[in-house]
């Protein structure tokens, strides 16, 4: 297949593009590079060395003399050149990851919301616009995100996008319907993967596109058998309080002697799944597209949930670490419960990397591998969700900010 991977500059959308490229399909890789100015403005760097995608593509050439073709594009902002591009490339797949993907990063201020809304419904509304002014047929896929159902405790399992409902008619009987889960977004980041739901629902109904939504969790890990090729394939590995997720963080933190950030009583569940497996979901994802005329498919991409809190004490167990419980930043639930459906990737084939498979003490041997390369000042999230909590996050990272240290 020719398959274009929008952000495939990006945490997931490398190794997805290498995946690809390994079996044997043509990737073109459509990014404007906005996570690399995003890391300049935050003052911040991958904690594993990254190399420009022009010395990325050439490395995956020469070791494993296959193409990934670069496309420098911004897709929420140079519509006719994006509408140019899939004209003249027609590819038969769309990996939709363009978007600013970090919740903390959303909230920083109101230029940054603005940036994030303006950005990723722009990047995904040209998108789903220009397929259908040129009639490009081609299997969009696209990254959602667990957020959109929010994560509260409803003593339910979360379906896969669609909720079976009973609604009264006017006869006083009932007829069943299957409607999107009811949108629950608890950050700006969170609820344009909201609208873009919306998004794909109108254009799968009005023009027929053919749309699958990956609602993933919170991804781990940081290798896969591809980008461990060559020192100069490596992933990005974000560590910072803005675009560092949960378990990696405290894999991080470990590594180089840091409390771990626990936010609040860390009560908070979360789903979550490894990095190889997200690349693997994308892959069976698009083995198998929906129909032409079929309503937007839409999988929860994660393997298991856990407690913050519960993740917190297993690093600390497996490394000496010690555990700090800090103001929450966050405008969150302090604990839910959280039960999710994924039936559908495992009937797939999905075989779940889990927690226990030794990958943890992977992750924490690429962190002291790379410690040298850590601002400890960068750590904390200091990204306030409102006006209210503002004041109780304090900077300093390793004295003042702590609340308490176990
Ligand atoms: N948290 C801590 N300590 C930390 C960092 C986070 O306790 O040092 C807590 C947060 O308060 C939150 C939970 O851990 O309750 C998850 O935070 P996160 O930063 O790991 O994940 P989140 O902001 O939800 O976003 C990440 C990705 C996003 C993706 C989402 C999937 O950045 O792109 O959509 O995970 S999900 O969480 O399932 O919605």
């Amino acid at each position: 297949m020719k398959i274009a991977v929008l952000g495939g500059d990006g945490f997931v959308g490398w190794p997805t593009s290498l995946h690809l490229s390994a079996r044997g399909h043509e990737v073109h890789i459509i990014d404007n590079l906005s996570r690399r100015w995003i890391d300049t403005e935050l003052g911040v760097q991958s904690l594993t060395p990254m190399d420009s995608i022009q010395e990325r593509t050439r490395i995956w050439h020469q070791e494993t003399g296959r193409r990934i073709r670069f496309h420098l594009i911004d897709l929420a902002r140079d519509y006719e050149i994006l509408k140019a591009w899939l004209a003249e490339h027609r590819p038969d797949a769309i990996i939709h990851f363009a978007e600013q993907r970090a919740a903390p990063y959303s909230m920083k201020s109101d230029r940054h919301k603005n940036y994030t809304v303006n950005n990723n419904v722009n990047a995904t509304h040209n998108l789903l616009n220009a397929m259908v002014e040129i009639d490009l047929d081609a299997h969009l896929v696209h990254l959602g995100t667990m957020g959109v159902y929010g994560y509260s405790t409803v003593g339910a399992a979360i379906p896969e996008g669609y909720l079976p409902v009973e609604v009264e008619t006017l006869e006083g009987g009932t007829v069943r319907q299957e409607i999107l889960y009811p949108a629950n977004p608890g950050s700006i980041y969170h609820m344009t993967k909201c609208l873009d739901q919306l998004l794909f629902q109108f254009y799968a109904k009005n023009d027929g596109l053919r749309i699958t939504d990956l609602h993933q969790g919170i991804v781990w890990g940081t290798h896969t058998p591809e980008t461990m090729l060559h020192p100069q394939l490596i992933n990005r590995f974000d560590y910072d309080g803005d675009y560092g997720t949960v378990l990696n963080r405290f894999l991080i933190q470990a590594a180089i002697g840091y409390p771990l950030t626990v936010h609040g009583t860390g009560g908070q569940t979360r789903a979550f799944i490894h990095i190889r497996d997200s690349v693997r979901c994308i892959e069976l994802a698009l083995e198998n597209p929906p129909k032409r005329g079929e309503r937007v498919k839409i999988y929860n991409q994660m393997t298991e949930t856990h407690r913050v809190r519960d993740l917190a004490e297993l690093v600390a167990r497996m490394t000496g670490a010690r555990i700090a419980y800090l103001p929450n930043p966050r405008k969150e639930a302090p604990e839910n419960d959280l039960v999710v459906r994924n039936e559908q990737f495992l009937a797939l084939g999905l075989n779940p990397t889990t927690l226990e498979e030794g990958l943890l003490a992977e992750v924490v041997d690429v962190a002291r591998k790379f410690a040298y390369r850590v601002d400890r000042s960068r750590i904390p999230s200091v990204s306030a969700w409102t006006k209210d909590i503002a004041p109780m996050i304090e900077r300093d990272p390793e004295g003042k900010r702590l609340k308490s240290v176990g």
